[in-house]
């Protein structure tokens, strides 16, 4: 059974892979790291947790051999539009993080998944079905973070056979932790704003298409892709994967499809429109597809369903209290 370390459980996407990888793996197989934000007590209580700042490569070795760990998930990042504000912090905590991860697990040839992003491409890459193998010339720190460490990955499992293997994700969409300091934000805030007000201002344009996933597919996608064949993977790091494509308007219409009042207002922020612009439209995943098996469930009306029952029953419960 593996041994799995998650760092940046308390964020977005940790805070739901942990139960996930609990659940698959066994509870006590599977342990929580986080540092400025404190884990939710469910995390705390359904299996091991330890508090480390990943940018310490001591700390984070003494973590990985207290506990026998053999793959890290690393989800520690400092997001696209929140890295322009502060790129220097962005790069130390995205970088540091990274390549602690590769040195620890170099000595043992152990595993780590590594999410990547659309925000690893850029405006020269073509914008329409991205291929997977492409120019990349991101021109945010978190997309320059993002190249490199997709490069580390690929360097570490050739010249030290780290089983380094990642996902380039698009906007994630999720009802449990809101993202924060992403440029696919909106795509949530806008199912908790359509429940609570009926309206909401997005911050990026009409016309601006984006990948995008629902939280249960970028869950599975991560764990199939570290259970795929070795033998079969021709890329590691990073696949491409998407589960649909939609600009505002569209996320809209399918709003309104169970609430025809709902209002859809622009406030354009300059500095995520630039970077929304200079990602891809819809990204090409078939080699995922062709190479381990990725095939996406959720498309924008079964998530659109799902959303609003679940942040509807949320915000209910929290307005209870
Ligand atoms: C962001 O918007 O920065 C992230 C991403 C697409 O990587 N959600």
């Amino acid at each position: 059974m593996k041994k799995i370390l998650v760092i940046g459980a308390a964020g977005q996407i940790g805070s739901e892979l942990v139960p996930y990888l609990r659940k698959i793996y066994g509870d006590n197989n599977v342990v929580a790291t986080y540092n400025y934000t404190p884990l939710p007590l469910e995390l705390v209580e359904g299996g091991p947790s330890e508090k480390i700042d990943a940018t310490q490569g001591v700390a984070l070795n003494d973590i990985v051999k207290k506990h026998s760990i053999d793959t890290i998930f690393n989800l520690v990042a400092v997001l696209s539009a929140k890295g322009e504000a502060n790129p220097q912090m962005s790069w130390k905590i995205n970088m540091d993080t990274t390549f602690n991860c590769f040195e620890v697990m170099k000595e043992i040839k152990g595993a780590v998944f590594m999410p990547s992003s659309i925000g690893a491409f850029g405006p020269t890459t073509p914008p329409d079905h991205t291929p997977q193998d492409t120019l990349m010339r991101p021109t945010t720190i978190y997309g320059i973070s993002k190249v490199a460490a997709e490069l580390l990955g690929d360097y570490y499992y050739l010249k030290y056979g780290v089983d380094a293997r990642g996902l380039r994700y698009p906007g994630i969409i999720s009802n449990v932790t809101l993202p924060g300091g992403g440029t696919t934000d909106y795509a949530v805030e806008i199912y908790y704003e359509a429940i609570k007000k009926k309206s909401y201002t997005c911050n990026l344009s009409a016309g601006t298409f984006l990948d995008m996933m629902y939280m249960p597919d970028a869950l599975r996608s991560a764990v199939e892709l570290m259970e795929a064949d070795p033998a079969k993977l021709v890329h590691r790091n990073c696949f491409n994967v998407t589960s649909m494509s939609f600009d505002p308007e569209m996320i809209a219409a399918a709003i309104r499809e169970h609430m025809p009042e709902f209002r859809l207002e622009y406030n354009i922020d300059p500095i995520k429109q630039a970077i929304a612009n200079s990602w891809p439209n819809s990204m090409d995943d078939s080699a995922a597809r062709q190479e381990w098996g990725w095939k996406h469930e959720y498309d924008l009306k079964t998530m659109t369903i799902d959303m609003l029952e679940k942040v509807s029953a949320k915000l209910k419960v929290s307005d209870t209290r």
